[in-house]
């Protein structure tokens, strides 16, 4: 049974504020300073999310992402480093708006009743968090709560959130993923990087924004075992200045603004590429030959992948390796088309979030996601890790191919999107293809579009279905949209509540600039 006394000794140090959180998109996320009791909560969730799986290892990343360094939250991961299973996101809100302990242990109460959770079970939690301030006492907070159920917690400091997937999933699996520690996680994507660049002629060095956050330090570290085979410079790297996160800087920044980060003298033909706080986005961008800011986002992260990827399967001459994409409605309309039409890849759409993006993946045995906004990665099955191995090569090119696909298993993060990860899966394919950002940029041209904030009164009002293409609620607003967007050529917009932010969200697409944006005020207006 539960230890009442115990939960409610330890729930007195963090008192529940009169806030509503909700389990959204990324976990719990707001402002730093009303998070304490819903990280005890979210402790206790994992502890019994750990019971629930006979002791498995439990992840919990505290991080706002993208969003400004007084913002924070917390995210769970599953033992082989996934988020947290939807179901359970709806016991997360419950906790986290328990006000006394009677409400508590009665939501912990109906959890374990409702799972069949076996209480005897013992529990393990890791813990990791980014450079935000609020972050050690937010540690603290759910350190308690692990504690009030008797489980073991292990802080692992500061790490990126993808790092502490890889250890999740480390810890879970015998060490079969790899070491579960942050050099071990440096030392299995660098030789992987290795295996695919070794002996071809190196690039340009690589500028990194790193948003002045925790990818910075690590993007450094990891430089450091690739020496030689990577040339690059962390820009944007002040993670002492707290206020600086994100601020102006960041993949964020960057793909919303359409524009260089602070901290860059962009000249002609240089490469850069922008991590978000916590790194597990990445954009990449340039300025052509007339100086003009050029943006390589999600979208074309995920082609140039599937294109490689199926080269490589069909070189390898591997049988039956289903290779298939999957996007948001935030995909720009040419990355679809050209997919479709010239890589002749299967696409599926699912609605905003990497959880849903992630499980669609896993339907194909090369499933490439990636949102536009650079968070993605490519997830191998077990099916296609295991051809690769036992297939014998009877050429040079074919055993060069099999060598590669097995090197893209061991470099690209399989439990998550991760910056880090991508920043080398990309390097190591244009280095394979002897491309340049503007080779790889020229693959198809992108719509012009805009994505704008609007706050509303209530957000939740908006109803988004259709993988998020279309509003159903409120009633009639859809078929404004579409009157609006029919007038533009190319003309693509749709609306839907975030899951991060207390505001709606609109996006517009259309054949030039000028449009996108005036169709992106005018739905503005509409739903304003
Ligand atoms: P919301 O705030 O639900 O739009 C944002 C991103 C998502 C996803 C989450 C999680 C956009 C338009 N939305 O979600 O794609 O990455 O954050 O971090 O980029
Ligand atoms: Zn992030």
């Amino acid at each position: 049974t539960l230890d009442k006394a115990k939960i409610n000794g330890l729930f007195a140090k963090h008192p529940k504020l009169d806030v509503t959180y909700t389990y959204g998109t990324a976990g719990f996320r707001t402002k730093g300073d009303v998070l304490d009791s819903v990280m005890f909560s979210v402790g206790l969730l994992a502890v019994l999310r750990s019971k629930k799986h006979a002791g498995k290892v439990i992840g919990a990343m505290v991080t706002a992402s993208h969003n400004p360094a007084v913002d924070n939250g917390v995210k769970l991961v599953e033992p082989m480093g996934e988020m947290l299973a939807q179901s359970w996101e709806t016991y997360a809100t419950v906790l986290a708006n328990a006000a006394t302990t009677d409400a508590l242990v009665a939501g912990l109460e109906d959890i374990v009743k409702k799972e069949q959770i076996d209480l005897a079970q013992p529990a393990n939690v890791i813990i990791a968090r980014d450079t935000r301030p609020s972050g050690t006492a937010l540690v603290a907070a759910l350190t308690d709560g692990v504690s009030a159920l008797g489980g073991k917690i292990t802080d692992k400091g500061l790490l990126t959130t993808p790092q502490l997937h890889y250890i999740t999933r480390c810890l879970n699996t015998n060490g079969a993923y790899g070491e579960p520690t942050e050099e071990g996680y440096y030392k299995k994507l660098a030789d992987a990087f290795k295996r695919i660049v070794t002996g071809k002629p190196k690039l340009s060095p690589l500028y990194v924004d790193g948003a002045n956050g925790i990818g910075a330090p690590a993007l450094q570290k990891l430089a450091k075992h690739l020496s030689s085979d990577l040339s690059v410079n962390v820009v944007n790297d002040d993670t002492a200045t707290a206020s600086k996160l994100n601020l102006k800087s960041g993949a964020d920044f960057v793909k919303v603004g359409q524009k260089k980060p602070d901290g860059f003298d962009l000249k002609p033909g240089m490469r850069c590429a922008s991590l978000d706080g916590d790194a597990d986005r990445i954009v990449f961008w340039y300025a052509n030959q007339e100086g003009t800011f050029k943006l390589l986002d999600g979208d074309k992260i995920a082609t140039l992948a599937a294109s490689f990827i199926m080269e490589l399967v069909k070189e390898a001459k591997v049988p039956n390796i289903n290779v298939g994409l999957v996007q948001t409605a935030y995909a720009n309309g040419s990355a679809t088309a050209y997919v479709k039409d010239t890589l002749q890849v299967p696409v599926v759409f699912t609605a905003t979030g990497v959880k849903h993006l992630h499980h669609a993946a896993e339907e194909f045995d090369v499933g490439v996601y990636f949102e536009a906004n650079g968070h993605g990665t490519v997830l191998f099955s077990p099916a296609a890790i295991k051809a690769f191995h036992t297939t014998d090569g009877s050429t040079d090119a074919q055993k060069r191919a099999l060598e590669t696909l097995r090197a893209l298993t061991d470099l690209i993060n399989q439990t998550v999107g991760d910056a880090l990860s991508d920043l080398l899966m990309v390097e190591a394919i244009l280095v394979s293809k002897n491309k340049s950002f503007s080779e790889w940029d020229s693959d198809y041209s992108d719509l012009a579009s805009r994505l704008e904030k609007v706050t509303v009164s209530n957000r939740l009002e908006f109803v988004a279905v259709k993988a998020d293409t279309e509003l159903s609620k409120p009633e009639g607003l859809q078929a404004k949209i579409n009157q609006q967007m029919a007038k533009f050529k190319h003309g693509r917009s749709f609306v839907r509540p975030s899951g991060t932010e207390d505001v709606v969200r609109v996006y517009a697409e259309a054949a030039t600039q000028a449009d996108a944006d005036l169709l992106a005020a005018i739905v503005c207006g509409i739903i304003f």
